[in-house]
């Protein structure tokens, strides 16, 4: 099948996050951090809330398999050089901040973390890779959780400043892509990942959440600021985990509404980080949830003054909105709220799968903001099957792609301004809400599963050799 043209230099490759696939969780000095103490199963974000953070790392009732995760940290030059093979331009990674920083708060870097990622990307640069490098991917050092309360505190701003310079100034030469944080306005949803703390009551998760955003904020406006500095080249992106709010019919009160949650859900973390200020409806939102922001002085202008160079984004799903629900329709929609959409079917996990949604995000994002844009993670959560020849033919995960890149590629057709793709879990790894190893997203398969035995051991899938084409024609064969 042909599709439109990409882009010369178009970056195709994949997406990870350290956390879900590193391992080595106590190796090279590194400290702990909150995916250290999530527990694997459906639930476990649940649990770890209920808990407040006090798992013993040798429960002996619990598995943790981020601390192996993929074995990434060893296995690097091998699955690299897969990455290679599949012609990727571009790989997505994010850094441990306490592999730099083991506690978070102290006042010099670890050595050992920053050679680690040193030999990563220069292995990626003898590939002829380039990286794309996220600096905070649900992975706050677990000292500042227990200690600080997350990024409801202040102080946080000034540890990742610590941290981002240290990044920076190390890598320098070696990283020209950045992204801040890792779907940052999923924050509000579970201020747990990305936010480093569990709301005590309902009644306190939104002003909590919006406190600690705008900490994140401030604190990556200081990086774009400071990344500009250091590395004058350097493209530093925000990442957000976009989803178009569908009103679900024509009902003008339901269409106004399905207007405002996308509002809110989608742009309003946008807004501040690429427009540089809140936008117009923010205060109406805030003054009729009880949200009262503590900005201190200077703070509005450094949001100002660090706004990002392009737009990243995750697209999984869209969502269906209708303002007042049936009591059948509470609960029936997708991971992130709403209800049923009739025309879609949804994975095995529930998530409605919609590659025109991926063109309505791509407009929505572009006729907001006139800025790059790149998505970052796509892809499709799967059960695969070993055949008995080794094989595993993963033809559904080739369609989903294959029909989101088709979309892609009508978004550029329409005229947006798109860098790259980088389909999320490129090789298979722990999934961050189920910490399941069975929800596979790769093109590599790892032999490693829920009950914690396999041998790792790598394996191309279908898709493996599909998506090599996919890059080497630039998008044509799909
Ligand atoms: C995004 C996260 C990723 C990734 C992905 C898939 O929200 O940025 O870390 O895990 O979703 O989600 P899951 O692993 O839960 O299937």
């Amino acid at each position: 099948m042909m599709t439109k043209q990409f882009p010369k230099g178009f970056l195709w490759g994949g997406a990870t996050a350290a956390n879900q696939f590193e391992g080595g969780y106590n190796e090279g000095g590194k400290g702990l951090n909150l995916a250290d103490v999530l527990p694997g199963g459906k639930g476990r974000l649940k649990l770890l809330a209920q808990t407040g953070f006090d798992f013993e790392i040798d429960h002996s009732k619990y598995t943790y398999p981020n601390h192996e995760g993929i074995d990434f940290y060893h296995r690097y030059k091998e699955d690299i050089a897969l990455f290679a093979e599949m012609g990727f331009k571009v790989f997505r990674l994010s850094i441990a901040w306490s592999r730099i920083f083991p506690n978070g708060d102290e006042l010099e870097p670890n050595e050992a973390g920053l050679a680690f990622y040193d030999r990563v990307f220069d292995e990626l640069h003898k590939h002829g890779i380039e990286p794309l490098v996220t600096i905070a991917h649900y992975e706050t050092p677990l000292h500042l959780i227990k200690e600080y309360g997350g990024w409801r505190n202040r102080k946080l701003i000034e540890f990742f400043d610590r941290y981002v310079r240290a990044i920076f100034t190390r890598y320098k030469d070696k990283v020209k892509y950045w992204l801040t944080f890792n779907e940052i306005n999923g924050a509000t949803h579970m201020p747990l990942l990305g936010l480093g703390f569990s709301p005590e009551k309902e009644e306190t998760r939104l002003q909590d959440s919006f406190q600690g955003l705008h900490h994140q904020f401030v604190a990556s406006a200081k990086a774009v600021k400071l990344g500009h500095e250091i590395i004058p080249e350097s493209q530093i992106g925000c990442m957000l985990i976009y989803a178009p709010v569908y009103s679900y019919d024509s009902n003008p009160e339901n269409v106004m509404h399905a207007k405002r949650e996308g509002d809110i859900f989608n742009f309003l973390c946008g807004d501040v980080q690429v427009r540089g200020e809140y936008p117009y409806f923010a205060d109406r939102y805030f003054d009729e949830n009880n949200v009262t922001l503590d900005i201190e002085e200077g703070d509005l202008e450094i949001i100002k003054e660090g706004t990002v160079d392009f737009i990243s984004f995750s697209y999984y799903m869209s969502r269906t909105d209708k303002k007042i629900k049936t009591p059948e329709e509470i609960g029936e929609g997708n991971l992130i709220g709403g209800v049923k959409n009739p025309f879609l079917k949804a994975s095995d996990w529930g998530w409605e799968i919609d590659p025109v949604g991926l063109r309505v995000s791509l407009n929505e994002l572009y006729g907001r903001y006139q800025k790059p844009l790149m998505v970052v993670e796509n892809g499709l959560g799967a059960y695969d099957k070993v055949e008995e020849d080794g094989s595993i033919n993963d033809d559904y995960r080739i369609e989903y792609l294959r029909e989101h890149i088709e979309q892609m590629g009508e978004a550029v057709e329409d005229g947006v301004d798109l860098l790259g793709y980088t389909s999320w879990g490129c090789i298979d790894l722990v999934s961050a809400s189920s910490g399941e190893y069975s929800k596979r997203y790769g093109f590599i398969y790892v032999d490693k599963h829920d009950d914690g035995s396999g041998t790792l051991e790598r394996k191309r899938k279908k898709s493996f050799f599909w998506y090599k084409d996919v890059i080497s024609s630039n998008g044509k064969n799909l």
